[in-house]
């Protein structure tokens, strides 16, 4: 039955999935779900999904929910390459910088938010650009000041990408959407650039995918 997952091209929980797969060379079929238009809300993805947010991974019929949970699993399934390390103390900090995105930057810029930003406080999209962009930047400061303490050597925990290095790519996915400048945070630009020279990232850039590519021909 192999892995299939429930994506969309626009989401960074989805690329952190389809990177930590391509990074284990673990092959995966993926389905959209448009979570602009609202696929995510329909009864049957919420059968899927009851969060009805994407990616949802399911692995020989077993459904796992949430990019963390998938990654680590991924790393329990099929061990290498590695996505966490096995010392704990950087385990712990592999967790701490992955966390600064999926738990603290990246949930703010959803569209369920962003939704709930213009139907209840009547934001224009000029104001949920710029709440985008403040978050966005606030996220990537956090990776700046931490990444400058300890610097990547070229990839943040070492010589190998691993969990933290795909959430801090997916935060300048991000940035990359709301057209931030990186020129403030030149230690996050540099590892996201080593980052996107590798195939597992580059082909799972949102840009890259044929959901995009179709959106982006009308
Ligand atoms: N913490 C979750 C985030 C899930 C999430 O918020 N996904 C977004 C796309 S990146 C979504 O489906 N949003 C739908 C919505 O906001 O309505 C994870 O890392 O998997």
């Amino acid at each position: 039955m192999g892995i299939k997952i429930y994506g969309f091209w626009r989401s960074i929980a989805s690329f952190r999935v389809r990177v930590a797969l391509r990074l284990k060379g673990l092959p995966f079929e993926e389905t959209p779900v448009d979570i602009l238009s609202g696929e995510q809300f329909e009864p049957g993805y919420e059968a899927v999904n009851a969060e009805r947010v994407v990616p949802t991974f399911i692995h020989d019929g077993h459904s796992i929910f949430q990019s963390m949970a998938i990654m680590e699993y991924l790393d329990d399934i099929q061990p290498e390459p590695r996505l966490l390390p096995e010392d704990v103390k950087e385990r712990a900090y592999a967790r701490s910088l992955a966390l600064m995105t999926i738990a603290d930057a990246h949930p703010l810029v959803t569209p369920r938010i962003r939704n709930h930003l213009a139907k209840t406080f009547g934001a224009d999209v000029k104001a949920i650009e710029e709440w985008g962009k403040h978050w966005t930047t606030e996220g990537l400061a956090t990776y700046e000041r931490l990444l400058a303490r300890r610097l990547p050597a070229p990839f943040a925990l070492g010589e190998e990408p691993g969990l933290a290095d795909i959430c801090i790519a997916g935060q300048v996915v991000t940035a990359q959407y709301l057209k931030l400048e990186l020129n403030t945070f030149p230690t996050v630009a540099r590892l996201a650039g080593r980052c996107f020279e590798i195939p597992a990232f580059a082909t799972s850039h949102p840009f890259e995918q044929p959901g995009f590519k179709t959106a982006s021909a009308h």
